[in-house]
Order: C-alpha cells, then sequence, then structure tokens
C-alpha cells in the first residue's frame, strides 16, 4: 500500500499542492476584475465560502480523474486535454454542488465561471514551469537517463552484459514480477506493467531498455505510456535461452537427482499449463510453428531431442539429453522437434492456457507476422 502510494498518487503532491494554489490565485484574479467593474457589492463573505467548496471540488477530481497520473512527463497536447477535462468536471461538480446547497449569486458564479477560465490557462503554464524545474533539479550529467527492464533476476547479469556491448550504461534496474517481493537486492521490484510508467516517470527515465519479457505484450501497455511521457524503450529481448535447471544430486548415485524450476523466478514467465510428448520414435519430427502469445519451457528429462529454432533470420539447434537442461522459448519463434533417440520424453511448461489461435503454423505467415512485431518502438 505505502509503496503503491510512494510509486503513484504521493510523488505527485507537489502536483496537488499546484493546482489549488492556481485556483487560489485564478479566484484571485477575477474577484480583483469583478471588483474592478462592480465595486460596490458585499461578496467576499459568500465567495470565500465558494471558494473552500472548490478546493474540495478540486481534491475530488484529483482523486477520481487522476488528472496527475504520469504529469512529470507527458506531452504538452496531452497536458492540456487533461487539464481541461479537469477543469470542466470540476466546473461542473461544482455548480451540480452550487445548485444543490442553494448557494452563491449570480456575480459570485459569474466569477468562478471567470475563475476557471483563468485555472485553465494558469495550471496548463504552472504545470510546464513546474515539470521543466523539477527536471532541472533531477538532471544528472548525462544527457540521457536510462533503465533497464526485467522480468526476472536470473537474467539481471545478463541484461547489463549485453546492454554493456552496446555501450549503454544503465543507472536504474526495475525487476518485473509477481505479487509478494517489495525489493530485491536493492532493485525495485514492480507488480505489473501499471506500475512500470509512473516508476520510469517519476525517475525521469529518457530510455528503456527492456530484456527478458515478452516482446508482443510489452508494446501494447508500454506503448501507451511511453508515447504519453516522450520516452523511448527499446527490446534487448532473446528469442531463447538455455539455461541450467537447479539440481540436487545425492551423494550416493543410487539415490539420483532432483531437479525443479519456479515460477517468475527461474522462468519469466507464470506457468498456466503443463504438457509432455511421449512414445515417439526415432527420427521423428515434430512442430513446424510458432506461437504469438506462449513462452515455453522445454526439457528432456530422458533421452536426447534436437530443438531447431529459427527467428526469421537465422537457424539454430539446441540438442536437450539432459534433465537439468532447459531451454526457455520466447513468443515468434518457429520451432522444429528431431527425436534422436527413440522413448525420448519432452516435457513442456507454458505461460498460456491451450490455444489453437495463437498458434502460426504456416511458415510465410510467421515471417509476416515477425516483420510486424519485432521491434517494440
Ligand atoms: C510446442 C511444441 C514443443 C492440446 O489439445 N492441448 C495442448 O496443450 C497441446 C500442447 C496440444 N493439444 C493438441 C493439439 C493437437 O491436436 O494436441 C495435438 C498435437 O499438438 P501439436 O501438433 O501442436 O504438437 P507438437 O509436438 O507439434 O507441438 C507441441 C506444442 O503444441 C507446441 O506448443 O511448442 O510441442
Amino acid at each position: 500500500m505505502i509503496k503503491e502510494l510512494l510509486l503513484g498518487k504521493l510523488k505527485y503532491l507537489s502536483f496537488v499542492v499546484l493546482d489549488i494554489i492556481c485556483l487560489l490565485l485564478s479566484n484571485y484574479i477575477s474577484y480583483g476584475i469583478y471588483i474592478n467593474f462592480v465595486p460596490d457589492n458585499n461578496i467576499n463573505y459568500e465567495h470565500t465560502s465558494v471558494v473552500i467548496i472548490m478546493i474540495l471540488v478540486d481534491l475530488m477530481v484529483t482523486l477520481f480523474y487522476n488528472s496527475i497520473h504520469l504529469a512529470l512527463r507527458r506531452r504538452i497536447r496531452v497536458e492540456i486535454y487533461k487539464s481541461f477535462i479537469h477543469v470542466l468536471l470540476s466546473f461542473c461538480l461544482l455548480t451540480v454542488i452550487l445548485f444543490m446547497v442553494k448557494r452563491g449569486s449570480d456575480y459570485s458564479r459569474l466569477i468562478v465561471l471567470l475563475a476557471y477560465v483563468f485555472d485553465f490557462i494558469i495550471i496548463c503554464l504552472m504545470r510546464y514551469i513546474w515539470k521543466q524545474s523539477i527536471k532541472e533539479i533531477m538532471k544528472k550529467k548525462k544527457d540521457q537517463k536510462t533503465a533497464l527492464l526485467m522480468t526476472t533476476d536470473r537474467f539481471l547479469e545478463e541484461g547489463i552484459e549485453e546492454l554493456k556491448k552496446v555501450d549503454v550504461d544503465v543507472e536504474r534496474i526495475f525487476l518485473l514480477q509477481g505479487k509478494g517481493q517489495e525489493e530485491l537486492y536493492n532493485i525495485m521490484v514492480l507488480n505489473d506493467l501499471n506500475e512500470v510508467g509512473p516508476a520510469i516517470c517519476w525517475e525521469m527515465i529518457d530510455r528503456v531498455y527492456i530484456y527478458g519479457l515478452d516482446h508482443q505484450m510489452v508494446p501494447e501497455i508500454l506503448k501507451k505510456s511511453c508515447d504519453m511521457m516522450k520516452m523511448k524503450f527499446e527490446l534487448v529481448d532473446f528469442n531463447y535461452r538455455v539455461i541450467e535447471i537447479k539440481t540436487i544430486k545425492n551423494d550416493d548415485p543410487r539415490i539420483g537427482a532432483l531437479s525443479f524450476l519456479e515460477s517468475m523466478r527461474d522462468i519469466p514467465f507464470p506457468i498456466r499449463r503443463a504438457y509432455w510428448i511421449t512414445e515417439t520414435e526415432a527420427s521423428i519430427k515434430r512442430g513446424f510453428h510458432a506461437h504469438k502469445l506462449n513462452c515455453q519451457l522445454l526439457y528432456c528429462p530422458y533421452g536426447k531431442i534436437d530443438i531447431i529454432l529459427d527467428d526469421g533470420e537465422k537457424r539454430d539447434t539446441v540438442t536437450l539429453d539432459r534433465p537439468g537442461k532447459g531451454l526457455i522459448l520466447m513468443p515468434g519463434l518457429w520451432r522444429e522437434m528431431v527425436w534422436l533417440e527413440t522413448g525420448s520424453v519432452l516435457c513442456v511448461l507454458a505461460s498460456e492456457f491451450y490455444d489453437a489461435s495463437e498458434y502460426i503454423r504456416n511458415y510465410d505467415d510467421f515471417i509476416a507476422y515477425n516483420r510486424k512485431y519485432r521491434k517494440g518502438s
């Protein structure tokens, strides 16, 4: 709860305070203009109580409409649009309340209307200035601030190494994992993709590198907030990874070995399905398809199987020949399996429930599909 607040609403408290200052300022201006034209009236007391209701209404709209979400980074047109809706909602709500409590004479209503017009202009201006000031304060020596978003700590070092190869020095790391953990090795753990926007927004990150995430899923959710924040993201994702499955061997070899895997810890996806292929004869080929969504872990607890992988540009072969060898396959990868020994068993842990429509079974369709989705932005 506290973390959620820190990540989201609490960090934008300065914007809420700024909103109230703008509201008071615009009221002050409109009141000043009004009494200049109509000097002989006694609306001071009445208007003060209306201003108090206005502030309460403003806070309510901020809370429910959440007009300050990603306020630190969003584009100017989004800012203007959000501010306009905020002011409009506040005005409508206030009118209803004043009507219900039978408060406010004609002239104070006029001041209120004028105040909201000024509020809209001042709010856009002040938010822009405030944003720029925070940017200046938080700016580091470097022009670009980069972050790495990971799904599992298992590939952390690998991800950083991968980025070093292309000369990228990561300043901030976010780990995207399921509920339960708050922090891991001082790395911020985010519970779902919706938390990524506010986190990178507050940290004033300019570019996010994403490693170990399903590349179909990322653009959908992140693209929207990244676009809103004028922020770039790049997938330095892998298509497949050979992993060592944790195995405990007994001192007495006759007792055997125990291998185990934990969802979201050892593999970067939750497990929704498990299946295994048995009774297959040597030299038989299976597969010849790719997945649009499904992430999988393949292992062969008995026998020997070749997995031929094709990303549309090159082909690789991984031989699964012992229970401790695992192969993580991300979506968008064409696969063919060749049985090298009769009776070899292929076990699969999958991130999705079975859905025949997320298979691509035609190679040309696969090439076309991959071309479309390969790049995130
Ligand atoms: C993959 C490789 C490694 C189901 O009804 N439910 C299931 O969960 C699965 C996996 C399959 N099926 C049905 C669909 C077909 O009528 O079982 C039949 C055989 O499936 P398929 O021809 O796709 O089998 P493989 O060996 O070519 O591929 C399987 C997986 O389907 C696939 O996801 O990556 O193993």
